[in-house]
Parts: structure tokens; C-alpha cells; sequence
């Protein structure tokens, strides 16, 4: 019944992703197994370039094949295929997956990581620079399978350049879906994929807030590519009433919509006008159906939803609301849920700018431990059930925050330290527990022979690594395969109000814990709680998550059992702060553990002769 209709969506919705749609997007059949290829050429590019036209005075003109129009504002971007977003990856499960990245860039590399798919066999894919690949120079071929179904993503694990727009969706369906009965439509058309947007390019963003005295901003918001620009009035620009994304939908039935929050600045709050939404899975993993009117996206989550079309035929707004860092600017952006038959014309409503969860149950609120209509990621349950073993074999502290030392990458200790410049040139240094990742020099994944001077080991002496009060190198992890693992996530809270949404490659863990301390905590505070016995764990049917935030001055305690060997990235999924060391390498398991190093695999080391 249910692949029937999904098909039969298929052809009757008319956006441009079925025009072009690829020949793995199907429905899922048993023993139907494919490879499903993608060529992915990587170019510098602009907002509304020659492939625009007279977009966006012409509004027509901004639809047009290879027109990035985003909120009609114009800015150097990168871009694959001249796509916004880049090309969807929808596949079944088991279908062997090969992305060719051709890097056209003028003078920078790439790698793309993708997100939800643990590598599970396929460790060299993962796409975390010198971790386990070099970043791309010449052509690169991604080939892995697809073996975790649900929701997830790809993006860039380069630099800034998933903030500079190289991220898509990757959605991967199964035969026999286990919340098949919660919905009846499940169309790529439905897949939303939301990012905070700057009007600069995210380097420049970085540099300026980093060496440059400029507090970023963020502008906007782009679902799908398209929004609005509501900070237009503030820059002194015209306003343009950009396309919007159009989710069309016919009356009565249950809609899977899969959200998609690759940002990199600020949480997300998403609610549909006068409809609840029926939560069915989050980070690509099935839970217990919850029903909200709201709920708040970080940075790198996925939450499924089912939209029941219950209301009369119009158009309805759904809301995106950028939180916390996004105050300032206070972005509201709109996709329009459209019911078959209504008028092809904008909500009734405004859409205006309301940072206050609407009336009714929202899920996953910022800072927030629960409470009265306040679910959090400790209310969800897994689908099916599962008890999370009572003892584990190793726990590690991650404390996450920004510290005032003289980062050396920032300051200089001769000529101006940190204590030495005025309070507007001082920024606070990104770090977990006390250091600043910065990456190995060749991946000891892919070159586990080279000599890795950069790593520093936790447990081990760290002291060789420090420079006065900074300390820096690229912090690695050990557990042995098939050790349970308990890791105590805590944001000191030391820096205002923050969120750092912690995301781990390579693997889902369970929620056991979240909890707050004060307006600021410390790992040693939390570790007292616990040996008091005053944080309790839930070990029964907690969500399974990859991505998961963490409360200001508090704690979220994950578990897993690290049966995926290799070298996985543990880090704060938020861009400026990732890319200024807030990351840290979980090394699972031995070299022996691993498949061998694929033929050919590019290299990359240190050189310098003897001198
Ligand atoms: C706007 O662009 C469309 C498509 O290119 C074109 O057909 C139309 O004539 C243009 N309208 C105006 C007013 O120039
Ligand atoms: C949506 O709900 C609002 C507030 O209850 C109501 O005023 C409005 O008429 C509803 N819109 C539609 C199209 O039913
Ligand atoms: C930075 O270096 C200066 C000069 O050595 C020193 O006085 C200061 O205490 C250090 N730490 C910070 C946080 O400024
Ligand atoms: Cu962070």
C-alpha cells in the first residue's frame, strides 16, 4: 500500500527535484540493490550570477537552472553543481553509494563528511581532514554503503565551507520502515534542509570575528535554499519577495516531513500554523511518536515529522525561527505548506519575528531540563525498546567552553597578550577541557605508519603541548573495540549564554542524562553530583541520537558501545567554534581492527630537509 502511494507522489509532485531526479530515487523493493553514483563539481560561484538574469527584479528569473538566489542578496559562495542546496542523495538502504568530488576550487581543498552514516566498514569515507583523508586536491571518489537508514546529511568538513553552502541531504529509505503506520506520504519534496545564512562570505565572518573586531551576524535563514531577507531593512536594501520553498500537500493524509538544521550559528525553532507535528525520529533513529506544536533544531540534528493535513484547504506558514546567537538580527523565515487546490499565493498570515515557543508542547527548548509543555531530548523513547548495560568499560569528561588564554593563534605574548589589549580585542579561545584541537599533520587513519608529532593523548601528560596558559594539539581518545562508553558532555557556561551542540562521528549514542548545575559548572562539580548519586541515568529505551546540545552551566550524559574502529570526531557542531578547536578524535580500536587502506589512497605529511 504505502510504496504504491509513495510512487504514485513521486510522479504527481511537480518541483524541479523529480524533473531531474536520479534513478535511485525509487521506492524501496527487496533485492533490489543499487550503486547509485553522483558527480559532485565543486566551484567557487555567487549569489544571483549571470545564471539569474534579472533575478531577483525579475522574480521569474530566480527559479532558472544553476540561479542561486537565496534572499536575494548577493554574495561570493561555494557551490556544487551551482546548486542551493547541493544535490539530495536518496537511496535505499544497502545501495552502494559513490560521490566523485572534483575539486574546482581556485586555491582550496575539500572533503565531505556525511553525516548520520557511521562508515561502519567504509572508515576511509568518513571525510574528516587528517583524520581519515588528506583534503581533496585532485579527484575523489566517496564509495561507501548506505547502511544507516533515516534522515541524515553531507556536508563540508572543511573550513567554513559548510557555512558557504556545500551541504545537501542524504535520506535513506528501507523496505519495511518500522513507523511506516504513522504516515502515508514520504516524498523527497518533503525533505527540508534549513541553515542560519550570513550576506558575507563565512571566512570573511570568521576572520572578522577572530582578528577583526566584528561580532558576526547572522542575516537570515534559507530553507531549501530560499527565504527572505528580513534583515533587508537594516542593510539599506531593497526588499524582494524572494521564491519561497513550497511543500505541497493534499488534504487528509499523514506527511513525513524529514528536517534537516545544517547551520552553523544559532538553534532553530520550527512550528507549522495551525497544525501540530507528530515527531517520529530524530538523528535517523526511530522513536515513540511525540505530538508538539514546536521544536527547536541544533546545529546538525534531524528531527522526522508527521504532518496531518486536518485543516481547510489554504496555505500555511511553516516557521523557522533563529534563537540565542540570532537575537540580534532575528531572523524569521517561512517555507509554504500548500494543500492541493489552494491558491498559488502567500499565508494569510505575517510572518513575523516571535522568539517565544507558541502556545502548546515544544520539544528540545533551548536551556531547558523540561518542565510543564517543555519535552526534552530525555522524553523521547526509542521505538524499540532496549535496556542501556548498567556498567560501562571507560568515561571521559568533555568540558566545552571558551577560555581566556593567550591562544597563539590570536595573540602574541611579546606584543599583545590577552591581558594586554583592550576588552574589544579580546576573544576567548574555543576548547574541550582545557585544550584547542588543531589537526594531525597526515590522518592516522588512512597513514597509520607516519609519525604523529600533534597528537596528545587524554590521560596521558599533556604538558609538552602547552605554551604558558594555551594549550594545543589534536586530543585523542583510545577505548579498545567493543567497550562501552560513557561520555559526560558538560558547557561550563563561563561565556554568557551558549549552546554547543555536540555531535560524534561514527557512531549514535544513547541520551542517558541531561541535567543543569548553575549559571556555570565545572567537570568537578558535575563529578561530585554523580558520585553522591545525584544524577540519575535513564537506562531504559532512551533516544538514540548522533547530535545533541548540551544545557549552559549543565550536563548531557551519552553511552555507546564503540564497535566502529577507527579515529571519529567528537566536536561542537557549531562552525566558528569547531573550526577554532572545539573538537576532539575518539580512537576506536587497532589497526588490525580496520579494513585495509583502500589501493592508492592519497597521502599527505610533513616535509622538511635536514638543516
Ligand atoms: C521575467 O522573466 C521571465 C522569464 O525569463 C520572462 O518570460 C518575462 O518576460 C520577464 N518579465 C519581465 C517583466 O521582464
Ligand atoms: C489558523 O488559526 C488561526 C488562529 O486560531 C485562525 O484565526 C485562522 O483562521 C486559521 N487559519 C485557517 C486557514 O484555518
Ligand atoms: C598571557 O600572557 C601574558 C604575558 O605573558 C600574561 O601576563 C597573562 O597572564 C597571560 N594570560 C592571559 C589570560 O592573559
Ligand atoms: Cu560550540
Amino acid at each position: 500500500m504505502l510504496p504504491l502511494l509513495l510512487l504514485l507522489f513521486a510522479i504527481v509532485s511537480n518541483a524541479s527535484v523529480s524533473a531531474q531526479s536520479h534513478e535511485c530515487e525509487r521506492t524501496c523493493i527487496p533485492g533490489d540493490i543499487r550503486t547509485c553514483a553522483y558527480e559532485f563539481h565543486l566551484q567557487e560561484y555567487h549569489t544571483l550570477s549571470r545564471a539569474c538574469f534579472n533575478c531577483p527584479s525579475n522574480l521569474t528569473d530566480c527559479t532558472r537552472p544553476e540561479c542561486i538566489a537565496a534572499d536575494g542578496v548577493r554574495r561570493p559562495l561555494l557551490a556544487i553543481n551551482r546548486m542551493l542546496p547541493g544535490p539530495s542523495i536518496n537511496v535505499c538502504e544497502g545501495d552502494r553509494v559513490v560521490v566523485d568530488v572534483y575539486n574546482g576550487q581556485l586555491s582550496d581543498v575539500e572533503t565531505i563528511h556525511f553525516h548520520g552514516q557511521h562508515m561502519k566498514g567504509h572508515q576511509y569515507y568518513d571525510g574528516a581532514p587528517f583524520a581519515t583523508q588528506c583534503p581533496i586536491v585532485a579527484p575523489f571518489r566517496y564509495d561507501f554503503v548506505a547502511n544507516n537508514p533515516g534522515t541524515t546529511f553531507w556536508h563540508s568538513h572543511s573550513g567554513m565551507h559548510r557555512a558557504e553552502a556545500i551541504y545537501g541531504a542524504m535520506v535513506v529509505r528501507q523496505v519495511e520502515d518500522p513507523q511506516e503506520g504513522t504516515y502515508d506520504v514520504d516524498i523527497t519534496d518533503h525533505t527540508l534542509i534549513v541553515q542560519d545564512w550570513f550576506h558575507r562570505s563565512a571566512l570573511e565572518v570568521f576572520t572578522s570575528r577572530m582578528h577583526g573586531q566584528t561580532f558576526p551576524v547572522i542575516n537570515s535563514i534559507l530553507v531549501n535554499g530560499r527565504g527572505w531577507n528580513t534583515y533587508a531593512e537594516k542593510e539599506g536594501l531593497p526588499k524582494y519577495e524572494m521564491p519561497l520553498t513550497v511543500v505541497n500537500m493534499k488534504k487528509g493524509l499523514r506527511h513525513r516531513v524529514r528536517l534537516i538544521q545544517a547551520g552553523g550559528s544559532c538553534p532553530i525553532m520550527v512550528s507549522v500554523d495551525n497544525h501540530t507535528m507528530t515527531v517520529i525520529a530524530s538523528d535517523a533513529q526511530n522513536i515513540e511518536p511525540l505530538t508538539v506544536t514546536s521544536l527547536v533544531m541544533y546545529s546538525g540534528e534531524r528531527f522526522d515529522v508527521v504532518i496531518e493535513t486536518d485543516q481547510e484547504v489554504a496555505n500555511y506558514w511553516i516557521r523557522f525561527t533563529g534563537i540565542l546567537d540570532c537575537l540580534f538580527s532575528q531572523p524569521i523565515q517561512g517555507a509554504i505548506l500548500r494543500y492541493e487546490g489552494a491558491h498559488d499565493q502567500l499565508p494569510k498570515e505575517i510572518l513575523l519575528f516571535n522568539p517565544d515557543y507558541p502556545p502548546g508542547v515544544v520539544l528540545n527548548p533551548l536551556n531547558s531540563i523540561g518542565g510543564p509543555e517543555q519535552l526534552t531530548v530525555m522524553d523521547m523513547t526509542a521505538l524499540e525498546p532496549y535496556t542501556v548495560p548498567d556498567a560501562v568499560d571507560k568515561q571521559f569528561y568533555l568540558a566545552f567552553d571558551f577560555k581566556e588564554v593567550n591562544n597563539t593563534a590570536l595573540y602574541s605574548e611579546d606584543y599583545y597578550p590577552y591581558s594586554g589589549v583592550d576588552r574589544s580585542w579580546k576573544v576567548r579561545t574555543p576548547q574541550v577541557n582545557g585544550i584547542t584541537f588543531i589537526p594531525p599533520y597526515s590522518p592516522p587513519l588512512s597513514q597509520p605508519e607516519e609519525p604523529q608529532p600533534t597528537v596528545c593523548i587524554h590521560g596521558e601528560d599533556i604538558s609538552p603541548f602547552c605554551q604558558g596558559d594555551f594549550c594545543s594539539c589534536s586530543y585523542v581518545f583510545n577505548v579498545a573495540l567493543g567497550e562501552s562508553v560513557e561520555l559526560v558532555l558538560i558547557d561550563e557556561g563561563t561565556f554568557g549564554v551558549d549552546n554547543h551542540p555536540f555531535h560524534m562521528h561514527g557512531h549514535s549514542f544513547s541520551v542517558v542524562a541531561m541535567g543543569k548545575v548553575g549559571e556555570v559548572t565545572t567537570a568537578e562539580e558535575v563529578a561530585n553530583l554523580d558520585s553522591q548519586g545525584l544524577i540519575e541515568r535513564r537506562l531504559e529505551s532512551p533516544a538514540l541520537k548522533d547530535t545533541v546540545n548540551i544545557v549552559d552551566g549543565g550536563y548531557t550524559i551519552v553511552r555507546f558501545k564503540a564497535d566502529n574502529p577507527g579515529y571519529w570526531l567528537m566536536h561542537c557542531h557549531l562552525i566558528l567554534h569547531s573550526e577554532a578547536g572545539m573538537v576532539a578524535i575518539l580512537h576506536v580500536g587497532e589497526q588490525s581492527d580496520l579494513p585495509p587502506v583502500p589501493e592508492g589512497f592519497p597521502t599527505c605529511k610533513k616535509f622538511m630537509t635536514e638543516i
